[in-house]
């Protein structure tokens, strides 16, 4: 026989303790768009979540699409900044971010899902008022920080085995406000809300280096602390360390920084020995 197909039998009887681990766990999956790459790099990203949910699994995808932003607002010519890794929005900038987000990003996720067979329903921060934000910074404009979750409409898309694909962008306290949320941000505040069990973020690095460069597996909320104060953790690495801090302080079980890019990344981390990236947990 084939010794790849034994591999394989081998490889999905090893899965057996995880796949029962995670029957009927809730994991927020952060698709930042760093992370998104070709259309092949999308199609195995859906088809992981599709397999997660196949097995049991309660996946809610949260993206991002900071580069197809920049994209569209270079074509229509208005100049766009970022202030400590948040992009300043003005009232144009959340126009372009709600229709890239909501609209592009959002739709060529559901479309991917589809594809591999799952089924999959695309919403805002402005469905159901699933996420309600207040300004997060004056000097930011419409950037918005969560203040109020009402994750019912997830329970129910669950129950009915739909997986939800969550767009970054919230409404206000006041009629007619639109807020621009960092993806990182959104994801952390949907897992807390949930109580999840894995916050798995997304990005373009294998996970959080030590003083040597070598990615650091583990993780608690104190090392990662430590790590920041003396610089060993900086730049874009601080707000993703600081989502995860934050999502496993307000009861998600555990949050892992993983490489996106990697194939099938989500799979590795939740269903094998070897796992992925650097978890945090207290
Ligand atoms: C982000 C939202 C998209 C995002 C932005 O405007 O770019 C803020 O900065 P990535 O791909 O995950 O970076 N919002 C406030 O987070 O995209």
């Amino acid at each position: 026989m084939n010794r790849d197909w034994i591999a394989t039998a081998k490889t999905l009887s090893e899965a057996l303790p995880y796949l029962q681990r995670y029957a009927g766990a809730i994991v927020v999956v952060k698709f930042g768009g760093n992370a998104m790459g070709d259309e092949k790099a999308m199609a195995e990203f859906a088809r992981d979540i599709v397999l997660m949910r196949q097995v049991g699994v309660n996946p809610v995808v949260v993206h991002g699409g900071g580069p197809m932003i920049n994209d569209l607002l270079k074509r229509l010519g208005i100049k766009s900044e970022f202030l400590n890794g948040k992009r300043i929005t003005d009232k144009a900038t959340v126009e372009v971010v709600e229709m890239v987000l909501t609209g592009l990003v959002n739709k060529r996720i559901v479309q991917a899902i589809m594809d591999e067979g799952g089924r999959a329903v695309g919403l805002s921060g402005k469905d159901d008022d699933l996420m309600v934000c207040v300004a997060d910074d004056p000097d930011l404009g419409f950037v918005g920080r969560p203040v109020e979750m009402n994750v019912q409409v997830l329970r129910d898309l669950f129950a009915a085995g739909i997986i939800p694909v969550v767009a970054p962008v919230a409404t206000g306290m006041n009629a007619n406000e639109t807020y621009n949320v960092n993806g990182d941000t959104a994801a952390g505040a949907i897992a807390a809300a949930l109580k999840a069990d894995r916050l798995l973020l997304l990005t373009d690095v294998p996970g959080v280096k030590n003083k040597d460069g070598e990615v650091v597996t583990q993780l608690s909320p104190e090392e990662v602390r430590a790590m920041i104060a003396d610089g060993t953790i900086s730049g874009g690495m601080i707000p993703k360390v600081e989502t995860a801090l934050q999502a496993v302080e307000n009861g998600v079980r555990a949050a892992v920084i993983l490489d996106g890019r990697q194939p099938n990344a989500c799979l590795l981390e939740l269903f094998t020995d070897h796992g992925a990236g650097s978890i945090i947990r207290s």
